[in-house]
């Protein structure tokens, strides 16, 4: 069930020479690309519209290639540090709770990272794998990624397969950015200064970035094909997790019985992947998961407006700005609100 036995190759995945075992095509392309310094690696180039690192644009071009996506299909989407992690555990929980019950003490999310039990396309499937087996894996399949609409492979825009989509407010996406990046920086690396973070982000220099370039892709997805793709926001889920776990199973096909309500099971679902549950188990202190990264940096503070702490008011005004100019326009809103003390 669920976790797929396919696995990274560990030794490139946490090489840090950008170029080393890429393909001669992705090398060739990346050449032509416009470049930025990285905020983790030296460079981030544009490819297709938005900032990636050569790893990942070798993985994404084999996705593009090979991934034909089957109509039970599901595909979690984000930009990183928008609420990845919770949404692959509430999702897991949803869908499998057949196979196994949310109360039982053995349940995959009690010994497994969420990233472990759903692929990522282009940090676990499709790096250094270009053609994957994914018929092994059972039927329904759930992924994830943080590729921007516009360039997913062509089969999942045609397919019926489903995509969920959560976005954060990107004052606390920001923040959460520049805490996980600095964990990954190399001891040889000094940390990245907020500011300098700050202003690759305004400019939209971030991974799988500009921000407002991925969040209006699925969002406007979503306007025309409701049924193809759910919009979420983190601050909505955070404010009330039981209406949105119920949305979700809704949307996925898989609604909660009468029965199920009466015994509590959303509420159980809810609790299972709250941020202190995970938090709190071994193999999130100790393990590694994606791209052989401790999984303890994934598990920060799971607040909403911890930028508080972090952002000037000339930072907020100007970032603010930015949002309202991107993404006004299109009625995609955040409040810019603290429940931090
Ligand atoms: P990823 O894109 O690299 O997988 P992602 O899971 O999207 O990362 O983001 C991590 C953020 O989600 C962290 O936010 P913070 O830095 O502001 O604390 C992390 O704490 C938060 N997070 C992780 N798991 C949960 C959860 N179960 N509930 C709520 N927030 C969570």
């Amino acid at each position: 069930m669920g976790s797929p036995q396919i696995t990274e190759n560990p030794t490139i995945a946490v090489d840090e020479d950008e170029e080393n075992g890429i393909s001669a095509e992705c090398k060739e392309l990346i050449h032509g690309c416009r470049k930025e310094k990285g905020w983790r690696t030296s460079f981030l180039y544009e490819f297709q519209g938005f900032w990636c690192q050569p790893r990942e644009i070798d993985a994404i071009l084999s996705f593009q290639k090979h991934y034909l996506a089957k109509d039970s299909d599901v595909i979690l989407a984000t930009i990183p540090k928008s609420g990845t992690t919770w949404i692959k555990s509430l999702t897991f929980a949803i869908m499998n709770r057949n196979n196994v019950p949310v109360s039982d003490g053995n349940h995959p999310l009690l010994a497994s990272n969420p990233h472990d039990l759903v692929p990522f396309f282009e940090y676990k499937l499709y790096a250094n794998n270009q053609n994957p087996n994914l018929s092994i894996l059972p039927k329904p399949r759930i992924f994830a990624t943080h590729i921007p609409f516009g360039s997913l492979s062509e089969s999942i825009k045609s397919s019926d397969c489903r995509i969920v989509y959560v976005c954060r407010n990107p004052l606390d996406t920001f923040i959460s950015s520049w805490h996980y990046i600095n964990q990954l920086r190399r001891e040889s690396q000094p940390p990245i200064p907020l500011e300098e973070a700050f202003d690759m982000y305004c400019k939209g220099v971030i991974g799988y970035g500009p921000f407002w370039e991925h969040m209006l892709g699925y969002w406007k997805e979503s306007q025309e094909r409701p049924n193809k793709v759910l919009f979420m926001k983190y601050e909505d889920m955070k404010e009330d997790a039981t209406s949105h776990v119920k949305m979700l199973a809704n949307f996925l096909g898989l609604p909660f019985s009468v029965e199920e309500e009466k015994q509590g099971l959303i509420e159980e679902i809810v609790k299972l992947c709250s941020f202190k549950k995970l938090k709190d188990l071994e193999v999130n202190q100790n393990g590694k998961s994606i791209k052989n990264f401790d999984n303890k940096h994934l598990f920060r503070k799971g607040e909403v407006g911890d930028w508080v702490n972090y952002l000037s008011p000339s930072m907020v005004h100007q970032l603010s700005k930015i949002m309202d100019e991107k993404l006004g326009d299109f009625g995609l809103k955040f409040k810019v609100c603290s429940t931090v003390s």
